[in-house]
């Protein structure tokens, strides 16, 4: 694929973005607190809004490049050569239960490499992009991991969910505590990782995550010089797969903390 149609699917995807999360700000501004929750399994949640902008994702994506691929958390799709993979809210559980913390997240992976990610947070406007190559940025400003060296000196975000065994995540954390590390966990994987990428927090955690909630976040990081495991594996885009994304002289410790 050439340099323009890959930088206009950059540009695609930024302004797709803050259209979908403009509308993900509206349903969460609008919502109905009395709502019954809905749920697509234990502590899954489901809301129409994260179909509504999936679609909405989808549409403009198919108009823009129609010979292009999608795969969304919702819907499902196909994995080709050339394919987007979105999380339409990620962080579904707070939207759901009306706090102010999610994200949109579209990835664009060709020849299985992911190329571009953006993610959008349109509570906090705050638009996290990257090019494979082309270093990462929030709002148009060049971000980069940070410096810690000593895990003592570290906060570290160590996700969860039911997919994973308590029993691990339990370990993980103690190890994690352990080393000094100052230990956190919200609910959103993808603007966990990006809050890495920006300097933010040291790393992100999480003994399983989908392909669409972590793919575009962990370019980020990569872009923003930091270490992420090799995430998007060939199995990772039907089953996901363990995530480890942080600044470079925390991975050995991390590693090890990691390893159940
Ligand atoms: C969420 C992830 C998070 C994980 C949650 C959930 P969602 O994605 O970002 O890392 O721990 O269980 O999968 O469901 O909000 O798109």
């Amino acid at each position: 694929m050439n340099e323009v149609s890959m930088h206009l699917r950059f540009l695609a995807a930024c302004a797709i973005a803050q259209e979908a999360g403009q509308l993900v700000r509206r349903r969460f501004l609008e919502r109905d607190e009395a709502l019954e929750l809905t749920f697509k399994g234990p502590q899954d949640y489901l809301t129409e809004t994260d179909a509504e902008v999936e679609k909405l994702i989808a549409l403009r994506l198919s108009q823009a490049f129609p010979d292009d691929g999608f795969f969304g958390e919702e819907g499902g799709g196909a994995f080709g050569a050339s394919v987007w993979i979105v999380d339409p809210i990620d962080g579904t559980a707070d939207f759901a239960r009306g706090v102010a913390y999610f994200c949109v997240s579209i990835a664009f992976v060709h020849e299985g490499r992911t190329q571009i990610g953006v993610l959008y947070d349109p509570m906090a406007g705050e638009l996290f992009a990257a090019r494979h190559g082309g270093g990462a940025t929030l709002n148009g400003r060049p971000i980069k991991v940070s410096a810690i060296d000593d895990p003592r000196k570290s906060i570290v975000e160590l996700g969860w969910s039911p997919r994973a065994p308590f029993d691990d995540y339990l370990k993980v954390a103690t190890r994690l505590n352990e080393l000094g590390a100052g230990v956190k966990r919200r609910g959103s994987g993808a603007l966990g990782l990006a809050y890495v990428a920006a300097g933010r927090q040291d790393a992100y955690c999480e003994l399983h995550i989908n392909a669409w909630d972590a793919a575009a976040a962990v370019l980020l990081i990569e872009e923003a010089g930091g270490w992420t495991n090799d995430f998007l594996t060939a199995q990772c885009l039907e089953r996901g797969n363990r995530v480890i994304g942080c600044t470079p002289k925390l991975r050995e410790a991390l590693e090890i903390a990691m390893h159940v």
